[in-house]
């Protein structure tokens, strides 16, 4: 059945949402449209125009900044701006929350404006994730505990995917929609059906096996266990790629914490993980919980991992939900 659904009839049919908040949640899907297609525009002809390498600069997470991170960053926070249905931003390009001045029923977002930008100088997958969330009823004086109230509360989550096709991945929670955008046109078009994570997929893992030395025992006990099963591995070092791979064909996406620095010396990088609650690993969660799988920081929910800091990381582990539990029986049973 082509049961195609418009971005106009997903937010209609959104539950739980006001009638401003859809009309805010739908200004900022056409905001995540417009920036979209004009990234895709942009970094279609990055190589001509020299846009592969580093801008030189150092973001907030201590990485080197792409010049496209930061074509990113501007392009989403001026049709989000636009939008006027956004009241505070978040990016990973930025320290601290932006104010951006949305009205009634606005929500605050969260970006990541181009993940996996290390993948710019081979022209790879690179993506843009998104998450709103309601703001909670008490104001605080300061912008960041502010954002962070409201993380309970995540309303809609969104991925663009820039590939040999633009597609835009929606979800307010109870299903996944897919649109392509058409160039020709300018427009994201729906495509059919809501996407689920198949039944009886495939198995592909996901992780940078690079870093397992420095992992803790239960997740290098996970990856010895794959050894002489029927898996495949496919790592292309985006999340939005990796995770919609895995959407569509069924498997795991993992990137743990690293061992304390102690034990295991200079190597350590990312004891917490190396993505980020709210703008990678809450949206993912969202999007895979509605699609039928789960996302966990490798004991529990991602939704339910109280949010301390804004550009709080976190080990993530999400796919097909029974991979998931795999996972979780395997690291936690010595
Ligand atoms: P970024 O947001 O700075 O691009 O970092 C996030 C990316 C993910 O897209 C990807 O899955 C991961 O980092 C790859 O990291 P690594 O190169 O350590 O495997
Ligand atoms: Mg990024």
């Amino acid at each position: 059945m082509d049961d195609r659904v418009s971005l106009d009839d997903l937010v209609k049919g959104a539950k739980g949402l006001s009638a401003e908040e859809k009309t805010a949640a739908r200004r900022i899907l056409l905001a995540i449209s417009s920036g979209g297609r004009e990234m895709a525009q942009l970094l279609a002809t990055g190589p001509l125009r020299g846009l592969t390498g580093a801008a030189g600069a150092v973001n907030v997470q201590g990485e080197e900044v792409q010049a496209f991170d930061e074509i990113a960053q501007e392009v989403f926070t001026r049709t989000l701006r636009e939008s006027a249905s956004v009241a505070l931003l978040v990016s990973e390009e930025r320290a601290d929350p932006e104010s951006l001045g949305g009205g009634t029923g606005s929500f605050h977002v969260a970006m990541d404006p181009l993940d996996g930008s290390s993948n710019l100088a081979v022209s790879g997958p690179v993506g843009s994730i998104f998450c709103a969330y309601r703001p909670a009823p008490s104001k605080s004086a300061d912008l960041a505990p502010e954002v962070l109230a409201s993380v309970a509360a995540p309303v809609m989550a969104a991925y663009v995917l820039y590939s040999v096709s633009t597609l835009l991945v929606v979800s307010f929670g109870s299903e996944v929609r897919q649109y392509a955008l058409d160039p020709s046109r300018g427009e994201f078009l729906p495509l059919p059906g809501a996407v689920r994570f198949p039944e009886k997929g495939s198995r592909m893992i996901s992780l940078n096996a690079g870093n397992a030395s420095r992992w803790r025992e239960g997740d290098q006990r996970y990856l010895r266990s794959l050894d002489g099963t029927s898996y495949t591995a496919r790592y292309v070092g985006a999340l939005v790629m990796d995770f919609h791979r895995n959407l569509l064909k069924g498997g795991l996406y993992l990137y743990p914490g690293d061992l304390p620095k102690e034990s295991k010396g200079a190597g350590t990088a990312h004891p917490e993980g190396k993505l980020r609650l709210l703008y990678e690993a809450i949206p993912m969660a969202l999007i895979a919980r509605a699609a039928g799988g789960e996302a966990v920081d490798g004991h529990r929910p991602i939704l339910e991992v109280p949010p301390v800091h804004i550009h709080q990381r976190v080990p993530l582990v999400v796919g097909t939900a029974s991979l998931v539990a795999e996972y979780l029986r395997i690291v936690s049973s010595p």
